[in-house]
């Protein structure tokens, strides 16, 4: 018994797709120019596809699981189960419209044409607005449509902002935060699902060890007090005399996120030559 894994053959998502299994242990073979390849220590089966396919694929069981992106998800809007945030493949899919127009609120819009390769995402956004515009669907180069006067406004990916700046649009909406996620068929079996929990477990102590890392400093005892209040840690840091009299060593986890404000809080508290290491996996 193997697990089917879509991933997307070519394109922004398939070399961190690759590179989170091989950070989860499973070494993939010929992944070049293949439609289908096994893993060599983790009983999976790779389907290379277009990511546009994967959710059909996946609701039809010719794969059991897939990564794809959450735009494509709601896009196609099949009936798979949406189970885990991948933490890459993050974009957003925004309005834009031209840079020298004036925007106050969604109602913009209406009576509006609207040119995009997302309309069901898109219908469903001005729905819920209840706006009235007119839908154009383009499969590609949706951001030049406004400048050869096909639309007043777009809506597509958006990472950095440059492609919306060079075609001399400004981005006014945000309709959905995006990232590459874990997609399952709602009808696993019990060892299909027992599969997935292993590998899903293996993705999450990725994701955290991705989030943490390990903090290694020097602090004066009679300030150990504040410093050790300053660092959460797994359950709590570590504290090692150092050799110097009066010193000691302390080990920690800390989360990226609060990361720059606790390193400075350390400083501040006498802590000195502070070490900062990834973590390569993180199982609690
Ligand atoms: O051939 P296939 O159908 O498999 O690939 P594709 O061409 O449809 O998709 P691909 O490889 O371009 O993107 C795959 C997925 O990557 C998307 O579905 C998103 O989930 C995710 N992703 C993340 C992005 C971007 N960031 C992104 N910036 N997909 C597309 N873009 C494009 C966007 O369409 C626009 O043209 O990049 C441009 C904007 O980028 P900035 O940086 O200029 O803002
Ligand atoms: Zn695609």
């Amino acid at each position: 018994m193997k697990l089917k894994l879509a991933i997307q053959k070519s394109g922004r998502l398939s070399d961190d797709s690759i590179k989170l299994l091989k950070d989860c242990g499973i070494d993939l073979h010929n992944v070049k120019d293949r439609l289908k390849t096994e893993a060599d220590n983790f009983p999976l089966e790779v389907f290379f596809l277009r990511d546009d396919d994967i959710p059909q694929y996946v609701e039809d069981g010719v794969a059991d699981i897939g990564f794809v992106g959450e735009n494509v998800v709601y896009e196609k809007n099949k009936k798979n189960e949406v189970v885990e945030k991948l933490g890459f493949g993050k974009c957003r899919l925004s309005i834009g419209i031209q840079r020298n127009e004036n925007y106050i609120n969604a109602s913009y819009l209406n009576n509006k044409k609207i040119a995009t390769s997302y309309p069901v995402i898109v219908e469903k956004f001005l729905k819920q607005n209840n706006i009235t515009a007119e839908i154009h669907e383009i499969s590609g180069s949706v951001e030049i449509a406004p400048g050869i006067g096909l639309a007043n406004a777009i809506c597509d990916l958006v990472s950095s902002g440059s492609t919306l700046f060079m075609n001399g649009l400004k981005e006014v909406e945000t309709i959905l935060q995006s990232q590459a996620v874990l997609i399952k068929n709602k009808h696993l079996n019990e060892p299909q699902q027992q599969l997935l929990n292993k590998l899903l477990f293996r993705i999450q102590s990725v994701k955290k060890a991705k989030n943490n890392k390990y903090i290694l400093l020097n602090a004066p005892n009679n300030k150990l007090k504040e410093i050790i209040a300053l660092l959460p840690g797994m359950k709590s840091p570590t504290v090692l005399p150092l050799a110097t009299e009066g010193w000691s060593s302390v080990h920690s986890v800390l989360n990226e996120n609060e990361f720059w404000d606790i390193i400075e809080q350390l400083k501040a508290h006498g802590a000195e030559g502070i070490l900062v290491v990834p973590i390569e996996k993180m199982i609690i």
